[in-house]
């Protein structure tokens, strides 16, 4: 007996989320009509038409920012300024804290991290079908595949487009607070413009059962500081910021 050859190439990672084009726009019209219902009008059948060109029949591993940019230019979203959040390593409690805060915003209260949250997908060369197999492995296959690319994207968009005073949620009872290979310290902390963003203000949280400590003045957080000074922004520090804290004791 003969076994099929793969459709596909194989890779480390696991595939494309089953029903991704299904999911992303049923959330696409979630967030246009329900979330936020000032984008009604939004072009939800355009954009994930926009979304899936950007790596169908494409290398995987060979994804650029310009592959993405049909999309993004469908969909420019405006943040008002001292409401942009970032993360790192913090996910759960910073979309606690905006959810609460409701006019307060990470990138997945926005349109396209609202859509993409949590999936993965990539295409193939020599198909023009998803691949529901496998998918490159950002650490072991490839960095610049198609979700990685996208989350540099569009994460480099939200972080220029952020203006006055900007916060993050950053986990303390870790080692590396502040991660300078992590997306927010890679990509975000770089593409604020000093000229908008005057002041970063950082929310340091300790696990509940973990022993208080002054994260504030770790070497990590430091480093933060450091690089924000010679970018000309004011940088804040606060431990266990208390409306952030309330939220990990519920
Ligand atoms: O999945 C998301 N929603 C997402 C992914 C990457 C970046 C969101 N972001 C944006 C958010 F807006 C935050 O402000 O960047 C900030 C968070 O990213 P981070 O890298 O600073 O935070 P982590 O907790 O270290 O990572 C978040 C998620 O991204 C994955 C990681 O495994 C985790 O699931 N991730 C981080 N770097 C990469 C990468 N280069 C990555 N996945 C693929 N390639």
């Amino acid at each position: 007996m003969w076994r099929q050859p793969p459709k596909h190439k194989e890779w480390k990672g696991p595939g494309t989320t089953a029903h991704f084009y299904e999911i992303l726009l049923g959330r696409c019209y979630t967030y246009t009509q329900v979330v936020r219902p000032e984008l009604r009008h939004t072009d939800c059948q355009k954009i994930g038409k926009a979304f899936t060109s950007a790596f169908l029949s494409k290398d995987p591993c060979g994804s650029t920012e310009q592959d993405y940019r049909p999309l993004m230019e469908l969909t420019t979203q405006i943040v008002p300024c001292d409401k942009t959040v970032f993360w790192s390593k913090s996910s759960e409690l910073a979309h606690d804290y905006t959810r609460v805060q409701r006019d307060m915003y990470t990138l997945e209260d926005t349109l396209l991290g609202y859509m993409a949250d949590g999936l993965k997908w990539c295409g193939d060369t020599s198909s023009s079908e998803m691949n529901y197999q496998s998918c490159p492995h950002w650490r072991e296959d490839c960095s610049n595949n198609s979700v990685s690319v996208f989350w540099n994207t569009v994460s480099k968009r939200f972080a220029e487009d952020a203006c006055g005073v900007v916060h993050v949620v950053l986990n303390g009872s870790i080692s590396n607070t502040f991660d300078e290979k992590s997306t927010f310290g890679r990509v975000e902390v770089f593409n604020l413009h000093p000229e908008k963003v005057h002041t970063l203000k950082a929310w340091v949280m300790h696990n509940i059962e973990s022993v208080p400590s002054d994260s504030c003045s770790s070497s990590s957080v430091n480093n933060l500081k450091q690089i924000l000074k010679t970018r000309n922004i004011i940088f804040i520090c606060q431990n266990n910021y208390r409306p952030v804290r309330l939220l990990q004791c519920v």
